[in-house]
């Protein structure tokens, strides 16, 4: 991980069905993400917000909301993160709703390809984020970047511009999942996705699966995109995202992720998406998540 700390709003709520995620870079802003990082001894710069298209709130059609806005934020994001990833800095992309994760991914899958570093993602999630236009019940492409970042979604739909596969579907972590729709259940079942749900949660505990996954990772000196969708989070503890599903990780457990993380040095990118400021309580969300962080760049209780 790089100590040069490159923060990229993303500024945009075209993938969701509920409205407000265009106001999460803003909220993280407020909340002191990059004081609290800067504190921490990184060099941070805040390189604004991205200047994409408007919402234009469609009714889903064949399946896809707001399908060329989302496909233009996503490339403007993906440009964005090569050009910071190859000029050394981490960057931090502060969404937005999750169906940007396509852009900073085919982002960062270009800078690999480049370094030749094996790229491996931890996705914390509530949802699998699996579906396609064809199975999605509600048309939001934020419920789709896994499916077409394993090149299960024609690349024309999202014109993203990079080869699919852009990840190897065994190199993805889902973890903290909790709400699978009935197809997208379905088809998770050869796909090769390394899905831990909150019964393997329970069962194994965070500390075991969390090891297994970094170690794996560490084995083929891969990069590791971590993107964190707030909804993984307990709703009493992250109230602020359009769509909670109760029986989450908790606050404990959270940063215990997040602390492995800094330890194993792997981190080389990083989502943080789906703040929604108009469902959070005093920004409270927002606070968390810049806690959060603050841990996963390294910010722990003692010296280990
Ligand atoms: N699986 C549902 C709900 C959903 C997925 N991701 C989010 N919500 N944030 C869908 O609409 O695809
Ligand atoms: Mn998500
Ligand atoms: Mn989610």
């Amino acid at each position: 991980m790089s100590n040069q700390i490159g923060l990229i709003g993303v500024p945009t709520d075209v993938g969701a069905g509920v409205r407000g995620a265009c106001l999460g870079p803003e909220a993280l802003r407020i909340a002191g993400l990059a004081k609290a990082l800067t504190g921490l001894g990184h060099k941070v710069s805040d390189l604004g917000d991205l200047d994409g298209p408007p919402n234009p709130d469609e009714q889903p059609g064949n399946g896809c909301r707001n399908l060329r806005e989302v496909s233009t934020w996503c490339r403007l994001l993906r440009d964005r993160v090569t050009d910071v990833a190859g000029q050394g800095m981490t960057p931090v992309v502060l969404g937005g709703d999750h169906c940007i994760a396509m852009g900073s991914i085919a982002g960062i899958a270009k800078h690999c390809s480049a370094s030749g570093q094996p790229l491996y993602v931890l996705w914390f999630d509530a949802h699998t984020d699996f579906n396609t236009p064809l199975s999605s019940p509600s048309g939001n492409v934020h419920g789709m970047p896994i499916a077409a970042l394993c090149g299960r979604i024609k690349d024309s739909e999202f014109d993203l511009g990079v080869p699919t596969p852009v990840v190897d579907p065994s190199r993805i972590n889902l973890f903290g999942i909790r709400s699978v729709d009935h197809i997208e259940k379905a088809t998770l079942v050869d796909s090769g996705l390394k899905v831990f749900d909150m019964r393997a949660i329970d069962e194994r505990s965070t500390f075991t699966i969390m090891r297994e996954i970094l170690d794996e990772v560490t084995a083929a000196k891969g990069h590791l995109h971590v993107s964190l969708d707030v909804d993984f989070l307990d709703p009493s503890i992250a109230p602020g995202v359009g769509t909670t599903v109760p029986g989450g990780v908790t606050y404990r457990e959270a940063h215990l992720c997040m602390e492995m993380i800094a330890e194993s040095g792997l981190m080389g990118s990083l989502d943080l998406v789906e703040l929604n400021p108009l469902l959070d309580e005093k920004n409270k969300s927002a606070e968390l998540l810049v806690d959060l962080t603050g841990s996963l760049f390294g910010k722990a209780t003692l010296h280990r």
